[in-house]
């Protein structure tokens, strides 16, 4: 089926939002997503059940608790996005990619006329363990305050992709320095959710399963960037913080949590998945707010 059969075919079915979670005790092993039609939705059932019981946080390999939810999305409610433009540093080391990461602030900084003194200083916090206990996204405006929803942070939920565009970036990102998984294509939609939130202008993402060392950087005019090596294998620290182009009131701080936390997205189109490039070439990338394709994922 062509792409755009696909698209047709999707939207006329019944769609389902269809989460899962997998733990151990207290422990949060895995969790993946995805809105699906009806006549995809078993496939779809079997593949999450598969990842929740092969999670890789759990060495001991005691059977897992799955909870697994379906919920019948409406089709009026449904939003098609496009996904961000996927970039990748070419970094050997955690050192190359962190002093990448401040001149990357420093750059979007002076861009934006933004201090970027409480964004580096938070992602350390980041690196260094001290977000952990935080479940979702913490906020962080241009004056520096830093808000934490619901006291754990907001978890980004209700998207989805077509199974060829998540078939096509699977094999494409496979020539990435660190390849290709369903991490990265849960992580890109999460970021071009997020992105598609209007006055969302960055967003930095660890992972906090102590083997996957690679993050990112979503940019407003520019796109998903993958960071190799943003911390070091067998280290628990992560978390995800965004950072707005202005403050929000209280309506705009729940506007973007209901956005993000209950809005279903769709995503229906995907931008171009770049080689690895040097830090170098991707600092003037950034200053001159991204390349030839968009740095904003449309939302319709
Ligand atoms: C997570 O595991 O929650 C974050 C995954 C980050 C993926 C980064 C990438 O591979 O592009």
């Amino acid at each position: 089926m062509t792409e755009k059969n696909e698209r047709s075919a999707w939207l006329q079915e019944d769609l389902f939002s269809i989460r899962m979670r997998a733990f151990s005790g207290e422990r949060h092993l895995s969790g993946g997503e995805d809105l699906v039609g009806r006549g995809a939705l078993a496939e779809r059932l079997l593949a999450l059940t598969e990842q929740g019981l092969n999670s890789t946080r759990n060495p001991d390999r005691i059977p897992p608790s799955l909870n697994i939810r379906i919920e019948p999305v409406e089709k009026d409610s449904v939003v098609r996005g496009t996904l961000l433009p996927v970039h990748c540093l070419e970094s050997s080391s955690h050192q190359e990619t962190v002093s990448f990461v401040s001149a990357a602030m420093e750059t979007i900084g002076r861009r934006e006329a933004i201090d970027p003194v409480p964004l580096w200083s938070h992602f350390r916090r980041l690196i260094e363990g001290s977000e952990e206990g935080l479940s979702g996204a913490s906020f962080l405006f241009p004056g520096g305050e830093r808000w934490i929803p619901e006291g754990r942070g907001v978890r980004v939920t209700h998207f989805g992709i077509l199974p060829s565009i998540r078939q096509s970036l699977l094999e494409e990102a496979n020539q990435h320095p660190s390849g290709s998984g369903r991490r990265f294509i849960d992580a890109l939609q999460i970021a071009s959710k997020i992105q598609s939130f209007p006055s969302s202008l960055l967003e930095i993402c660890i992972s906090d399963n102590p083997e996957y060392t690679t993050g990112y950087m979503a940019i407003r005019h520019f796109g998903y960037l993958r960071l190799p090596h943003i911390k070091s294998a067998g280290d628990p620290s992560g978390g995800r913080l965004i950072l707005f182009s202005k403050e929000l009131d209280k309506e705009g701080q729940n506007e973007v949590v209901s956005f993000l936390s209950r809005t279903p997205v769709l995503f229906t189109e995907r931008s171009q998945l770049f080689s690895p490039s040097t830090g170098k070439t991707l600092l003037g990338k950034l200053l001159q707010r991204g390349d030839t394709t968009h740095g904003k994922p449309g939302i319709s």
